[in-house]
């Protein structure tokens, strides 16, 4: 019998867990300022978390999904990208947006249940969260194939989780993406749970990177948690796509640190060994360790980091809760050009209506 087909998968990373580097680092982590803003979109993301879980605690918010321990892959997917190009984020990837330009206060605003909170300032060819897994796929292909139409160098980013990659709405997209050599990559957040489904228990692929071959295209693994190896592989990904060679898959290996969200009790379906474990790999600690190790950080700018970032979030927040509420009828708003009869009917229910 003939092999007829040959598929490789690889994995890379260039900083090992303590932050030590394991090969030689590509040309953009030789220049510091790059590194520190990688780390300093890390913290704020940081500190923006916590305090939406607090907001969340505090019933000043409503339901969040934290990002604790994935963000290297918002750091390094949002530095790769250029100004033109076009996010189709999850519900995980704050640290993303924040280099879009997106406001914490417009993210408190879209978690309090308040749509204007998607409606950004900035970077406004980018999608809104997608709470319904692996629709934002297919938007981003859809996208990817308007920007080949109008000719625009843009390319779609489109982020999704582990579990994200067993729906049709994904096989379909990369299906599309790859018979019509697409101008969108595809990053998958490899937290290792969708809610309390185990990856193993997801699909019985060795690795999520390989379901690229069978859309026709490249797939890769890597350390999720290196954000030097997420923003070399992104950027490499996206100068691919840019320059007329197709779409790609990388599959970034991270972990869920906190619940799925605070809706969810995590220790009700894995154990604190597991967690504990998985601290000692997270992000944010590793790019620390290999900054304070080449002189070029200390603890005192780290304190000072992290008292500019609480200053910034809690100047976010008072943007955020200072927002007048809208009133009942916004629901029915921007749904349909003109409103059906059924609905005409209920927004007349609404008190001070007719
Ligand atoms: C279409 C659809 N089905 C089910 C859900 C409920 N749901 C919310 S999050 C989630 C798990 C997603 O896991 P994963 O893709 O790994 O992303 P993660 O939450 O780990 O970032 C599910 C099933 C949903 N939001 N949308
Ligand atoms: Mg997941």
């Amino acid at each position: 019998m003939a092999q007829i087909a040959h598929f490789d998968i690889h994995y890379d990373r260039f900083l090992n867990e303590a932050g030590e580097v394991e090969q030689p680092l590509p040309e953009f982590a030789k220049d510091t300022q790059t590194l520190l803003s990688l780390y300093k979109n890390m913290v704020y993301t940081r500190v923006y978390d916590q305090r939406a879980i607090a907001l969340q605690r505090t019933g000043q918010m409503g339901t969040y999904a934290s990002i604790l321990g994935q963000e290297a892959i918002g750091a390094g997917v949002g530095h790769a990208m250029q100004r033109q190009d076009i996010l189709a984020p999850s519900y995980r990837e704050g640290g993303v947006q924040f280099f879009r330009g997106v406001k914490p206060s417009e993210l408190f605003l879209y978690w309090g249940g308040d749509e204007r909170g998607m409606n950004f300032n900035e970077s406004r060819q980018d999608f809104p969260v997608a709470i319904p897994i692996a629709s934002q796929a297919c938007h981003a292909v859809g996208a990817a194939y308007a920007m080949r139409l109008r000719k625009q160098p843009a390319v779609v980013v489109c982020m999704l989780g582990d579990g994200g990659t067993s729906k049709g709405d994904f096989y379909e997209s990369m299906n599309v993406a790859g018979s019509m050599q697409l101008p969108v990559i595809f990053v998958v957040s490899n937290n290792q749970w969708a809610i309390s489904v185990r990856r193993t228990d997801q699909s019985s692929c060795d690795t999520l990177a390989q379901k690229a071959i069978a859309g026709g295209m490249p797939g890769q693994q890597i350390d999720g948690n290196d954000v030097i190896a997420v923003r070399h592989y992104v950027s490499s990904a996206l100068e691919r796509a840019r320059t007329g060679d197709g779409p790609s898959l990388i599959e970034a290996m991270t972990y869920r640190l906190g619940d799925h969200t605070t809706a969810d009790d995590a220790k009700r379906y894995r154990s604190q060994e597991e967690v504990d474990l998985q601290h000692k790999k997270e992000p944010v600690g590793r790019l620390r360790n290999y900054l304070i190790a080449n002189n070029l950080w200390n603890d005192d700018k780290e304190q000072a980091l992290i008292a500019k970032c609480e200053e910034q979030i809690e100047t976010e927040v008072e943007i955020y809760l200072a927002t007048e509420v809208q009133p009942a009828k916004s629901m029915f708003d921007h749904l349909y050009a003109t409103l059906p009869k059924s609905l005409q009917w209920q927004r007349a229910q609404l008190p001070g209506e007719e």
